[in-house]
């Protein structure tokens, strides 16, 4: 397992706008990505992570919103689909390891049922709901080429960019 470098709106905009392409088959070299993913995302730290913002634009996501670091509850998303999204929308204070330090406020759906393939290639069909929900989306964004900043106004959006753009410059 590696730990990869996690591309940021500083350094690769473009990368992370372009829409991610299904996976063929779950395989040995699928689940070697997973897991550099997943030890990418534990290490930021973060609660989930697309693999675009890795640099492999291909549909997959890894997340553990668990908090307890002794008992890990990794979880992992290979061509997820939502197949219903609830009218009731749920705010929530999002973050996002490619716009880091930056905070704001999404509303979004508060349950959605998805269908996805696990780590063994098996379909799996669930409701999600609360910060698993919102975790969901917002890492489905990504591998439409979507930040949670896009929700965000033109003005707050474009502040964003310049203050990660301004703190990588610094670093
Ligand atoms: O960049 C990402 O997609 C990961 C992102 C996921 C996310 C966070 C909050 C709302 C929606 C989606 C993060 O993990 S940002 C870091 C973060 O939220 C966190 C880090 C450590 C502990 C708890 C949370
Ligand atoms: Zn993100």
């Amino acid at each position: 397992m590696a730990i990869r470098e996690i591309l940021t709106v500083a350094d690769a905009a473009p990368v992370l706008k372009q829409k991610s392409l299904p996976v063929d088959k779950v395989d040995d070299e699928l689940r070697a990505l997973m897991d550099d993913m997943l030890e990418t995302m534990y290490a930021a730290p973060g609660i989930g992570l697309a693999a675009v913002q890795v640099g492999v634009p291909r549909r997959v996501i890894v997340m553990d919103i668990g908090r307890d670091e002794e008992a890990r509850q990794p979880r992992y998303f290979v061509n997820p689909e939502i197949l219903w999204a609830s009218e009731e929308t749920l705010p929530y204070e999002e973050g996002c390891l490619s716009v880091p330090e930056i905070f704001d406020e999404v509303e979004r759906p508060a349950r959605v049922r998805i269908r996805y393939l696990n780590r063994e290639g098996e379909t799996i069909e669930e409701e999600a709901e609360g910060l698993y929900a919102v975790c969901i989306q917002h890492e489905m964004d990504h591998l439409e080429g979507v930040l949670f900043i896009d929700h965000l106004s033109r003005l707050k959006r474009e502040r964003a960019v310049k203050t990660v753009k301004k703190a990588a410059k610094a670093a």
